[in-house]
C-alpha cells in the first residue's frame, strides 16, 4: 500500500469483468495500469484515469511495486499472456481472477512460485454490473501475504472471503456455487418450457415458480446436516422410492407436451440405483453417495 493508503494495481485483461474491476479500483482512488490484447478496449478506463500500457512487459514495468491482477478468458489465455514475461514476474504479487478449476489454480500457483512470484487465486461471484456493489463477493485463496496487502483494493470489488493457503479452494467454492446455480437454472428452464408448451406465459408462471423454489430452498440446511452426518433417513414424507416412481412422469409429461426432458433425465438412474441399493426409505439427498468416485 502507498503512503496514501492506496494500492497500485496492474490489470491484465479488459473484458467485461476486467473493465468493471478497473472502474471499481479507479473510483476508490487506487492507481491502475492496464493492458489488453485489443488496445481499443482500454479507451474507456483510460478516460477515467487508468494508465495504458501497450505491451504486457510495459505494464509490468510501469510500477514494479504494483500488484498484478489478471482477469482473462481462461487459464490458457493467462499462460499465453504471462509465459513470455515469466522472468519479469520474480518478486511480484500475482492475483488471478480468471475462472478455472482447483487443479489449474494449483498448477498456476506452483508455476508462479517457481518464478519467485507470490500467487493468490480468486473466484468472482458476481456479474460485471454487480462489481463495486454490496451484492458482489469474491472468494480468494493462496498467498495470505498477497491477500493482506491487496485487501483494501480487493474490497472495492465487493465482499471478500479468504479461504486459506490452498490456491484451489477459491475455484472449488466458485465452481460449487456455479454448480448449484446451473442446477437451479436447469429446473427453471424446464418448468418454463413445460408451461410454455401449454400457452402459459412465463411471466404469469414466475410467481408460482419463485414461491415453490423459495420453499424448497428451506431444505438446504437440513440436507447439509444429513450429508455431514451420512444419515439420509427422511424426516419428511417424501422418500426416494416414492420420488423415483413419480420422476418418470416429468419426462413423460414433457414428451407429451413436445418438450425435451434431457436436462432432467440423468437423475432418474441415480434415484433408481439408490432404491435398488436398499435406500428407498431415505431422502433424495442420499444420491450424493453415488457421485463419489
Ligand atoms: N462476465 C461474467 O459475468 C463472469 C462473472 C464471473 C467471472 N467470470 C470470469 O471472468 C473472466 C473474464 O470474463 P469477462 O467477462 O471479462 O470475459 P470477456 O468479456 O470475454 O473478456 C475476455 C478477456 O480475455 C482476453 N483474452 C481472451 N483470450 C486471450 C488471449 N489468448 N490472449 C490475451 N487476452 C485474451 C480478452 O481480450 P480481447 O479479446 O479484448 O483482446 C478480454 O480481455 C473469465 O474467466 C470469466 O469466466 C466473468
Amino acid at each position: 500500500m502507498s503512503e496514501h493508503g492506496k494500492t497500485p494495481v496492474t490489470v491484465l485483461g479488459l473484458g467485461a469483468m476486467g473493465t468493471a474491476l478497473v472502474e471499481a479500483l479507479l473510483t476508490a482512488g487506487h492507481p491502475v495500469t492496464v493492458w489488453n490484447r485489443t488496445a481499443s478496449r482500454t479507451e474507456a478506463v483510460a478516460a477515467k484515469g487508468a494508465s495504458v500500457a501497450s505491451t504486457v512487459s510495459e505494464a509490468l514495468a510501469a510500477d514494479t511495486n504494483a500488484i498484478v491482477l489478471a482477469c482473462l478468458l481462461d487459464y490458457d489465455s493467462v499462460h499465453e499472456v504471462l509465459d513470455p514475461v515469466a522472468a519479469e514476474l520474480a518478486g511480484r504479487q500475482l492475483i488471478n481472477l480468471t475462472n478455472g478449476t482447483p487443479g489449474q489454480a494449483r498448477e498456476m500457483s506452483a508455476w508462479a512460485e517457481e518464478l519467485g512470484a507470490a500467487y493468490l487465486d480468486g473466484g468472482i461471484m458476481a456479474v460485471p454490473p454487480m462489481i463495486g456493489t454490496p451484492a458482489a463477493f469474491i472468494f480468494y485463496s493462496g498467498s495470505g501475504t498477497v491477500f493482506g496487502r491487496a485487501r483494501t483494493a480487493l474490497e472495492t470489488f465487493g465482499g471478500v472471503n479468504y479461504l486459506g493457503a490452498d490456491p484451489g479452494l477459491a475455484p472449488l467454492h466458485d465452481i460449487a456455487l456455479l454448480s448449484g446455480m446451473y442446477g437451479y437454472f436447469v429446473g427453471v428452464i424446464q418448468a418454463y418450457a413445460l408451461v410454455g408448451s401449454a400457452g402459459i406465459k412465463a411471466r404469469e408462471f414466475a410467481p408460482l415458480l419463485r414461491g415453490w423454489l423459495d420453499a424448497m430452498g428451506g431444505f438446504l440446511e437440513r440436507s447439509a446436516e444429513q450429508i455431514d452426518d451420512g444419515d439420509y433417513v427422511t424426516d419428511v414424507v417424501s422418500n426416494i422410492e416414492m420420488q423415483a416412481a413419480a420422476f418418470p412422469n416429468l419426462a413423460k409429461a414433457a414428451a407429451d407436451q413436445g418438450i425435451s426432458a434431457e436436462l432432467l433425465t440423468p437423475l432418474q438412474p441415480l434415484m433408481d440405483k439408490r432404491v435398488a441399493d436398499g435406500h428407498g426409505a431415505e431422502d433424495l439427498i442420499g444420491v450424493i453417495e453415488l457421485l463419489k468416485k
